[in-house]
């Protein structure tokens, strides 16, 4: 395969790279892009030095995939021409996830409805990844009616400038801010921007991309989402109201045997999901499963992932594995 990774250079394109070569993912060539001020430098992947190139040349290189790790507006502009081209474009930004035209891809849930036609290919949000991949076999088994859903992010969702502002603060000196206020000693109830409903477009994602990827509108989300100063992972605090009854044990026997997720549920030997050991990682990690003694039919439980692996790069390199697997590309 000759594939392209776009945005080669930032947080996550490094992720990519790190993870495509991990996989084993058959790369026969790759082609690294980056902005005008890269262009002409090297990246190493698997001990070759690889030339960063343009947009332009990408597209005229046509690699069978490319993957875009670049933001939303680079993605509106060049997923399409990349598209048009013939090439297969694995999206990691918002700019086409809530098209009706495109599907939203985890591949443990539904990578089976991808076909030759889907040329614009969005991966969901981090934060949406990561809980879809734990509600997705509880609604097959008990159909869930209602999330609310508390998330504890990592900076590194947010980009280089994020780490630097935390490393900045912690050591006590000047430089740019990546937010609006400290985040050093700090919890910010803002990711990304404000919507018109008072919500960030963060906690709508967790709304409507868990709808489109379970294809059900009736599971009801509501978010808040949180910046914490913490790297290695995002963490979910998780209550389900679920339509039927459900045993607490069926429930960690049915996420204990979904593929890709890894339970550490022991409150006899604090065995519990943290940031700090999901970092690097692929799976889904889930613990704290409880009862929620309030209410019928609910549980709680607290879910971390590593949001530059499974929420963002090893997601996009699984669709591509399916791909070729299935010789979609
Ligand atoms: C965050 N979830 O942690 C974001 C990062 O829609 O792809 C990824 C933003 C996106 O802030």
């Amino acid at each position: 395969m000759k594939i392209a990774v776009v945005g080669a250079s930032g947080m996550v394109g490094e992720v990519m790279l790190k993870v495509l070569a991990e996989r084993n993912f058959p790369v026969t060539e790759l082609i690294p892009v980056a902005s005008a001020k890269s262009v002409g430098k090297f990246i190493d992947f698997k001990g070759k030095k690889y030339e960063i190139k343009s947009m332009e040349e990408a597209v005229k290189m046509k690699p069978e995939i490319a993957i875009f790790s670049a933001g939303g507006n680079v993605s509106l502009e060049w997923a399409p021409k990349f598209a048009e081209a013939g090439i297969t474009v694995i999206d990691n930004s918002s700019a086409w996830r809530m098209d009706n035209t495109k599907k939203l891809i985890v591949p443990e849930i539904n990578a089976s409805l991808l076909t030759k036609a889907d040329k614009i290919i969005p991966n969901p949000n981090c934060s949406t990844i990561q809980l879809v991949m734990t509600l997705a076999p509880l609604h097959k088994k008990y159909g869930i009616k209602r999330v609310v859903v508390s998330t504890y992010q990592s900076i590194t969702g947010t980009g280089v400038k994020a780490v630097e502002q935390l490393e900045n603060e912690y050591r006590n000196q000047k430089g740019a801010m990546a937010y609006p206020y400290p985040i050093h000693r700090n919890a910010l109830p803002h990711c990304d921007v404000f919507e018109e409903n008072g919500y960030t477009k963060e906690e709508m994602k967790l709304t409507r991309e868990t709808k489109k990827i379970l294809q059900d509108d009736s599971v009801l989300v509501t978010a808040t989402a949180v910046r914490i100063p913490v790297v290695g992972g995002h963490s979910e605090s998780v209550n389900i109201e679920f339509s039927n009854e459900f045993d607490i044990n069926e429930v960690r026997k049915i996420l204990h045997e979904t593929s890709g997720i890894s339970v550490q549920d022991n409150t006899d030997t604090n065995t519990y999901p943290m940031p700090i050991y999901a970092e690097g990682k692929d799976e889904v990690f889930v613990g704290r499963i409880r009862r929620d003694e309030t209410q019928a039919n609910s549980l709680n439980l607290w879910i971390v992932a590593d949001n530059l692996r499974k929420g963002a790069a090893t997601n996009a390199v699984q669709i591509a594995e399916y791909l070729v697997e299935n010789k979609l590309v």
